[in-house]
């Protein structure tokens, strides 16, 4: 409780009770910041008030309900369920935390289970959970096969990237788990686009990371998503200083530029606008949550998703 005291933690005016931030109540939790406004986000778990400024405050009550569900998802318990069962919690659970099993009661596997939600979304976190490289590339090829690129990464990839990144957050387990999906998931989405029939289009779609952003699984979804449909494309992969990824630029000249930031560290709008204009200019796409949406220049768009990526890139393409 001590650290709750800090002057970043309290909003000060005890006796006005505005609650604490975002980032006191991650160290209190255990929890990062960014996890915390996800849980918010995707789940409705989060603070309950506002400061006089406008800032979203927890209070003690939103604080218990964030322990519970932390507890939960610790004991194996998939985060959706674990908000859910945190916000259904009267006063006497919360103080109480959670139902403890019997000492001869099964206790729920320990795992990244939250993107159990299909029989696939099972199969691959089993699989990921035994460090089974070979049965998790199979997985994921046949559903690539089957469903397609999109298909695949909105309904199986991202869940379980998503549940496996929550479940490390919460435990700081997993590690070797999330290094092998990740390997295996870039392998297959690379292997689609080498794969892939010859493109149709003239000029291509440059794909990058920001500079020093490690992630780079979606540029590649994406990418094996364009490839599917003939689209031209280069995927420059992690880590791309600007300079660099201007450079490219003015050596292939194209139609679109994509690039993503999953950290707020990385999400550097200054670095956007350094980028040459071209003639035509390319048109310029940035995706992640890393990126700062209100202080983009003008002639970067934000998308969201791999679907309203896609849809963008089409337009480009004058494709429907
Ligand atoms: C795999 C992974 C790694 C791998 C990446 C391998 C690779 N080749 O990409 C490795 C091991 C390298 C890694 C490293 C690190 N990671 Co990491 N990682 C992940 C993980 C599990 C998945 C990343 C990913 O692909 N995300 C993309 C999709 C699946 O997730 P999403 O962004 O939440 O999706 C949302 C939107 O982006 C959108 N969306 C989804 N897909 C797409 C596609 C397109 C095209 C668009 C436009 C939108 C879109 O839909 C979702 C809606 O909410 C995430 C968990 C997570 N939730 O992302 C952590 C996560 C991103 N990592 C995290 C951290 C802290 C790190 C490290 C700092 C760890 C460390 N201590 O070293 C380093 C950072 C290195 C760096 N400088 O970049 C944190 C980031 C916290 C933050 N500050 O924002 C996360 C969130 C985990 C967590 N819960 O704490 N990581």
């Amino acid at each position: 409780m001590g650290d709750l005291w800090s002057p970043d933690g309290w909003d000060g005016h005890v006796g006005q009770e505005w609650g604490w931030g975002v980032g006191a109540v991650a160290r209190r939790v255990g929890v990062a910041a960014s996890t915390l406004r996800t849980w918010d986000r995707r789940y409705g778990i989060g603070p309950s008030r506002h400061s006089p400024g406008g800032h979203r405050r927890y209070d003690e009550r939103d604080v218990a309900r964030l322990e519970l569900m932390v507890r939960l998802v610790q004991e194996g318990v998939p985060p959706e369920e674990a908000a859910r069962a945190a916000l259904a919690a009267d006063e006497t659970a919360l103080a109480a935390g959670p139902p403890r099993p019997a000492a001869d009661e099964p206790r729920p596997e320990p795992g990244p289970v939250a993107s159990a939600a299909t029989p696939a979304g099972r199969a691959l976190m089993r699989s990921a959970r035994a460090l089974d490289a070979r049965a998790m590339r199979e997985q994921i090829e046949t559903a690539l096969r089957r469903d397609g690129v999109e298909h695949t990464w909105q309904e199986l990839l991202a869940p379980a990237l998503i549940a496996i990144g929550e479940r490390h957050a919460a435990s700081g387990a997993l590690v070797e788990v999330e290094h092998l999906l990740s390997g295996c998931v870039q392998n297959a989405l690379a292997s689609e686009i080498a794969l892939a029939e010859p493109p149709d289009t003239a000029r291509p779609v440059l794909l990058a990371c920001a500079a020093e952003e490690q992630h780079s699984l979606p540029i590649h979804a994406l990418g094996a998503a364009l490839a599917a449909e003939r689209v031209a494309v280069r995927v420059l992969g992690a880590r791309v200083p600007a300079w660099s990824l201007a450079d490219a630029m003015r050596r292939l000249g194209p139609a679109v530029v994509f690039v993503w930031s999953q950290m707020p560290e990385t999400g550097d709008p200054a670095a956007l606008a350094e980028l040459p204009g071209g003639r035509p200019p390319a048109h310029l796409l940035v995706g992640g949550p890393g990126w700062p949406g209100d202080r983009l220049p003008p002639e970067a768009r934000l998308v969201g998703s791999l679907p309203e990526a896609l849809k963008e890139i089409r337009a480009t393409f004058g494709r429907g």
